[in-house]
């Protein structure tokens, strides 16, 4: 009855009812299981990780210059939700023995999968109740980690990294909190850098967004500019290893579909195996028109652990 009052308004205000439709539907298992990896693999995109890879991306370094991409952990960092790193310093000892030794460690609280510069490994997401390759959550998570898709399975990294600079593209210093990031403005800003897209590349979106982080932790995390569908499955198509961005989510956030929870996460994570890296430094690559260098990282290897958070760099 509610959906026949529903038709006869949306039809009185000239609506059809395909204007109420989902602007994604996310496809059935059927559809996107097992994954192009094959049933039962683990690593999704990380295949890309060959001999030939490694080589591939070593040819763009020329001068060795190192530019690094992630945040320094610590406690005035912006952190999404309850999350939080608090580092606690231990005076262990000293002055001990003749030569007046001291020693000093740490305690950290943290959830260092999902704190500061991170990498998203697929235990992270899920989509009705599965992650990627169909496993069921109930299944595979346990008190002490996840036994399947953990982050440990990852390892090195060493890839072609492609940065996309479209805020440079569209004459901004920053895009605006909830851009959405088309198929156009990538293909717009990879024309004006003369750089195309390879299978296996790291892909860096330079929003410009970053700026906040550090500065205005309540702006950077009330939303973002980020790809959407669209350009997250038009980078999928693409064959990238990773998609990453200055932003927390990499995705537009809140997405404009407001019935949709970071659909580009389960695009990336759950339905394709491919990684996210958010809150990356971005900022110094753009300033230096880097656009092609070798990018690195190795998220740690927590058993069971739903992602990591990383430190990687760009070599030119
Ligand atoms: C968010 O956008 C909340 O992303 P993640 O959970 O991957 O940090």
């Amino acid at each position: 009855m509610k959906i026949f009052t529903a038709t006869l308004y949306a039809c009185a205000l000239g609506f059809s009812l395909s204007s109420f439709a989902q602007t994604w539907q996310p496809p059935a298992p059927e559809q996107r299981c097992p994954s192009k990896w094959g049933a039962a693999d683990e690593r999704g995109a990380a295949n890309h990780m060959t001999a030939q890879n490694v080589l591939r991306a070593s040819r763009l370094i020329k001068t060795g210059e190192v530019t690094e991409l992630g945040w320094v952990l610590s406690a005035d960092m912006p952190t999404f939700g309850t999350r939080r790193f608090d580092l606690h310093t231990k005076r262990t000892g000293g002055p001990m023995g003749t030569n007046k030794r001291y020693t000093n460690e740490e305690y950290v609280a943290t959830e260092i999968g999902q704190v500061g510069t991170q990498f998203d490994m697929f235990a992270h997401q899920g989509l009705d109740g599965m992650l990627y390759n169909c496993h069921k959550i109930d299944e595979v998570a346990t008190r002490t980690g996840f036994t399947k898709l953990g982050v440990e399975k990852i390892g090195m990294l060493f890839t072609r990294g492609v940065l996309i600079d479209v805020a440079a593209s569209k004459g901004v210093d920053m895009l605006a909190q909830n851009y959405e990031i088309t198929v156009e403005d990538l293909q717009a800003a990879l024309a004006k850098q003369n750089v195309k897209i390879e299978p296996g590349d790291g892909v860096l979106i330079h929003t410009g967004y970053g700026k906040l982080a550090f500065k205005d932790n309540a702006k950077y995390n009330a939303g973002a500019p980020g790809i959407g569908v669209a350009a997250a499955e038009w980078l999928v198509k693409q064959d990238v290893m990773l998609m990453g961005s200055d932003t927390f989510p990499v995705e537009v956030f809140p997405n404009p579909d407001k019935n949709l929870s970071l659909p580009v996460h389960q695009i990336a994570l759950v339905i394709n195996g491919v990684f996210l890296l958010e809150n990356m430094k971005l900022d110094e690559l753009a300033a230096k028109k880097a656009y092609e260098f070798a990018l690195i990282l190795q998220p740690l290897k927590i058993r069971g652990g739903t992602g990591s958070t990383v430190a990687p760099v760009a070599v030119r």
